[in-house]
């Protein structure tokens, strides 16, 4: 203590305070203490305050991150699921009946209304007057022509009068007599245009499709774009009906099954100007085909007409070879009318083939026939129903067959 005191003593006498007591030392002492712990007392509490700041930042940030967990959610992802429906939709599938079955149960009304009846005037008898005017009028009514009609009452009435017809004799006769007028200008088919081959690949084909609304373009396009996409062949359509949007949007859906692109119009474009479109995107993709759908119109309509001859002559700039097909649609339910429609159809536009639709609703079938004859353009596809299945190349003889009933087996 003494020591502390004298210690004391010289800190007072440098700063002349006078003498220094023990009661000073304890003072100083206590003074001394009660720094020093609060000392110790900043030190304990300042690494918890630099912790505090050190989290600080930890907590900050977290909207960041946050708000980059948030960003995906709205982006497209969901939207992309969306727009590329080629994962959801479900794959065409070739079930179901044959196309030889479809075929017969397509034509069964033609059969049973008017070609199944002719047979039943025949019952191996000589035919009278009024069984010779039956016949004549049933054919009429097969909308086979009032050629083909003439011709074939000229061609049975000697054999019939003489009483050699069975209804079986005449069907096989009918047969014969429809496939010999259609047969040469059926087989003026290119089937190279339908059966994809797969050694001229690249070489793009533009197949232009037209007719009146409702005929069956757009359907039709689809079921051929899938057919020609499952060979193997990269198909490009043409959505050249501009006026209506469902009806893109209908083709739209059809392509996606496909898997063929579809090349829409563009704000303004005309009809001609998406066919060129259509084909130059089809040139550089070094598609196969370009189809084109065109909007459908009235024969009638002579600027309408003149339109789609604009749009024909507009892809010579690509390839002046094109296009390689115009194919005309029919619904066979329009049975005579069908007949001026294509007149003008080909009149405008030089047909190089006529697809038949709607064979399974219609006993009208037989104009096919008539329209073959006068047009001399051949039957390219025949359709029997809405599925992709109900659609094939036209065959000359499996037709007949089954609008006849006829085993054409049996015949060769
Ligand atoms: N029963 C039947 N309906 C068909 C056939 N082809 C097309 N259709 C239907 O006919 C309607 C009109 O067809 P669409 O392709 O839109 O005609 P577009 O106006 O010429 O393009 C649609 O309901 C099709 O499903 C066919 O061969 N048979
Ligand atoms: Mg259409």
């Amino acid at each position: 203590m003494d020591a502390l005191v004298g210690i004391v003593q010289s800190i007072y006498s440098a700063a002349g305070l006078g003498s220094a007591t023990a009661g000073d030392v304890w003072g100083l002492l206590a003074i001394v203490f009660l720094l020093f712990f609060s000392a110790l007392n900043l030190v304990a509490k300042a690494p918890a305050e630099r912790q505090e700041k050190i989290e600080e930042p930890k907590v900050k940030p977290a909207p960041v991150p946050e708000t980059k967990v948030e960003t995906p959610a709205p982006a497209p992802t969901p939207v992309k699921e969306e727009v590329s429906p080629s994962p959801v939709v479900e794959p065409v599938k070739e079930e179901g009946p044959s196309w030889t079955e479809r075929l017969k149960k397509g034509l069964g009304q033609s059969r049973e209304k008017v070609w199944g009846r002719l047979g039943s005037i025949f019952n191996g008898k000589a035919l009278d007057e009024d069984s010779l005017e039956e016949l004549e009028e049933l054919l009429y009514g097969a909308d086979i022509g009032p050629k083909a009609t003439a011709e074939l009452i000229d061609a049975v009435e000697e054999k019939a009068k003489s009483g050699d017809f069975s209804a079986d004799d005449f069907k096989k006769f009918l047969f014969t007599f429809l496939h010999e007028k259609m047969d040469p200008i059926q087989s003026s088919v290119n089937p190279d245009l339908y059966r994809f081959d797969s050694a001229k690949k690249g070489h793009t084909k533009v197949i232009m499709v037209v007719g009146v609304n409702g005929a069956g373009k757009t359907t039709t396009i689809g079921k051929l774009a899938t057919k020609l996409t499952r060979q193997g062949a990269k198909v490009v359509v043409g959505a050249c009906d501009t006026f209506r949007a469902a009806a893109v949007d209908q083709l739209q859906v059809w392509c996606d099954r496909a898997g063929a692109t579809m090349i829409r119009a563009k704000e303004g474009s005309n009809p001609s100007g998406v066919g060129y479109e259509a084909f130059q995107a089809a040139l550089n993709e070094k598609a196969d085909y370009c189809i084109l759908d065109t909007a459908g119109r009235l024969h009638t309509k002579g600027n309408l007409m003149d339109e789609l001859k604009k749009s024909k002559e507009v892809l010579k700039k690509l390839d002046e070879t094109a296009p390689h097909q115009i194919l005309l649609v029919i619904d066979a339910i329009t049975g005579q009318n069908a007949m001026r429609q294509a007149e003008e159809f080909h009149k405008t536009l030089e047909l190089s083939g006529l697809i038949f639709t709607k064979c399974d609703g219609s006993s009208k079938a037989g104009s096919a026939v008539a329209i073959v004859q006068q047009l001399n353009v051949p039957i390219s596809y025949i359709g029997v129903g809405e599925g992709v299945e109900d659609l094939d190349v036209f065959n000359l003889d499996q037709y007949l067959g089954a609008l006849l009933d006829v085993n054409t087996q049996a015949l060769n």
